[in-house]
C-alpha cells in the first residue's frame, strides 16, 4: 500500500525567530553568524541575503565580501530551541506519527489520517505560520527520500506533493546534490562521468556503478529512482544538543583546549536542563587546522544533562585522538539519545510531554535538593498516592 509521507522544515530558522524578536530585519540581507574577527561562520542566512550566494557554514568574513552591507547577528540559541519545541509539539499533537530530525525539521507519517497529505500540510503549514509567525517548507511524498527532496525544492514558503508513481519523474531534472549522501566528493566524480542531474544517475549502468562504489552505487541509483522504504520512526532519539567553537588562532595547549571542552559541555548542560532533557550519547567534534573534522561518540551508562558527566566523557573522547603540540581549529561537544531526564525513576514510560507537570514537580525537588535526592525518590513511585 502506499504511504503518504510529510517532511517540513522550517525556512531560514535562526534567522526567522531573530526576525520576531527584532522586526527591523524582516526583509533585510542578515544572517546570523559568528564574529568575522573570531573566524565565525553563518549559522543562518536569510533569503535576501542568499541572493548574494550566502550559505550555511560560509566563513563570516566571506560572507561579509559578497555584500559589504549585511547584517550579522550574533546567536542566541535558547530562544531556538524554544520556538522549536513550540512548533514541534503542535505538529506531534496533529499526526499519527512524527520522527524529528532536527531542531527545524520533521517527518510525519500521515497514511492513516483522513485527509490527503496535501490538505495536512496546508493546514499545518498555515497554523505554524498564524500562532508562531515562522515560515515553513512542506513535501509531500510516498517516501521520507522524496518528501525532504521535494521540501528543498519548494523553499521558502513551499508545498511540493509528488504523488505516486512520479518520484523518479520528479526527481530526474534535479542536480545529484540534491541527493541525500551525495557530498561535494560525490558530486565531483560523478561529474567526471557527466553526470549532473539525477535522473543522468539514475540512468548509469549497474556495472559501472558497482565498479565505482560497490553495493553503495546500487543504493545511490535506487535514490536517485527515488526508492526509499525507510520508516517514521518516533521518539527524540535523532535530537542533539550541541555546542561548537572556532578559535580566533589555533591552539596546541591541552589546558587551554581542556578549559574550551569544559565551556562547551557546560554549554550543553545548561541547554539540556534547560530543554529538561537528558541525553546518553556524548560527541565531540574536532576541526584541525587543515579543515579536516574528525567526529567521536561514546554512550553513558544512563541519561546525563550534568556538565561534570558531560565534560568527563569529551574529554576523554578528545585526549584519544589528540597528540601532545598538535593544533587545533574548532572544537564542539554534543549530546544526542535526547530523551526524559531520570529515566531512572520509571515514571516516564509514557510521551514525557504528556506528563509535565509531574516532570516539573520532579525538577523542582531536583532544584531544592539535588540530583541524588531525586534518584532516591525513585520509591515513592511505587506509593498510591504519588503526586499527579
Ligand atoms: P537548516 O534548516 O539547514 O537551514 P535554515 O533553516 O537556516 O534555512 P533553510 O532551511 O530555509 O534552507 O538549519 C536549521 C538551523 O540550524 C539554521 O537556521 C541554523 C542552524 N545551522 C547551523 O547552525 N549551522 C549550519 O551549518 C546549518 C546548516 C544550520
Ligand atoms: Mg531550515
Ligand atoms: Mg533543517
Amino acid at each position: 500500500m502506499d504511504r503518504t509521507i510529510l517532511h517540513f522544515d522550517l525556512d531560514a530558522f535562526f534567522c526567522s525567530v531573530e526576525a520576531i524578536l527584532n522586526p527591523q530585519l524582516r526583509g533585510q540581507a542578515f544572517v546570523v553568524a559568528g564574529s568575522p574577527e573570531e573566524r565565525g561562520v553563518v549559522s543562518s542566512a536569510s533569503y535576501p541575503a542568499r541572493k548574494y550566494g550566502i550559505r550555511s557554514a560560509m566563513p563570516t568574513a566571506q560572507a561579509l565580501r559578497l555584500c559589504p552591507g549585511l547584517i550579522v547577528v550574533r546567536p542566541r540559541h535558547r530562544p531556538y530551541g524554544e520556538h522549536s519545541d513550540r512548533v514541534m509539539d503542535l505538529v506531534r499533537g496533529s499526526v499519527p506519527a512524527m520522527e524529528q530530525v532536527s531542531i527545524d525539521e520533521a517527518f510525519l507519517d500521515v497514511t492513516d489520517h483522513p485527509r490527503p497529505g496535501r490538505e495536512v500540510a496546508a493546514g499545518l503549514q498555515a497554523e505554524i505560520l498564524r500562532r508562531f509567525s515562522l515560515p515553513t517548507s512542506w513535501g509531500v511524498a510516498p517516501n521520507k527520500l522524496v518528501a525532504k527532496v521535494a521540501t528543498n525544492v519548494g523553499k521558502p514558503n513551499g508545498l511540493i506533493v509528488v504523488p505516486p508513481g512520479q518520484e523518479a519523474t520528479f526527481l530526474a531534472p534535479l542536480p545529484v546534490s540534491m541527493l541525500w549522501g551525495v557530498g561535494p566528493k560525490t558530486q565531483a566524480q560523478l561529474a567526471e562521468f557527466g553526470v549532473r542531474t539525477i535522473g543522468d544517475l539514475a540512468g548509469m549502468p549497474e556495472d559501472r556503478l558497482r565498479s565505482l562504489w560497490g553495493e553503495r552505487g546500487i543504493d545511490l541509483a535506487a535514490s536517485a529512482r527515488g526508492e526509499d522504504g525507510s520508516s517514521v520512526v518516533e521518539g527524540h532519539e535523532a535530537r542533539s544538543v550541541s555546542s561548537e567553537t572556532t578559535f580566533a588562532r589555533d591552539i596546541s595547549e591541552w589546558e587551554a583546549l581542556s578549559r574550551t571542552l569544559r565551556s562547551l559541555a557546560e554549554d550543553v548542560g545548561r541547554r539540556l536542563r534547560e530543554s529538561e532533557v537528558a541525553g546518553t550519547t556524548v560527541r565531540i567534534k574536532v576541526r584541525w587546522p587543515d579543515f579536516t573534522t574528525i567526529t567521536r561518540q561514546t554512550r553513558l551508562r544512563q541519561p546525563s544533562d550534568q556538565d561534570g558527566e558531560i565534560f568527563q566523557a569529551a574529554q576523554e573522547l578528545f585526549d584519544r585522538v589528540w597528540r601532545p603540540g598538535k593544533a587545533v581549529r574548532l572544537l564542539g561537544v554534543g549530546m544526542a539519545g535526547l530523551g526524559p531526564p531520570l529515566r531512572q525513576l520509571g515514571l516516564f514510560d509514557r510521551r514525557w510531554e504528556e506528563d509535565s507537570r509531574l516532570l516539573k514537580a520532579v525538577d523542582a525537588i531536583r532544584t531544592k535538593y539535588g540530583w541524588d535526592a531525586v534518584q532516591r525518590a525513585s520509591d515513592l513511585q511505587k506509593r498510591p498516592d504519588r503526586p499527579r
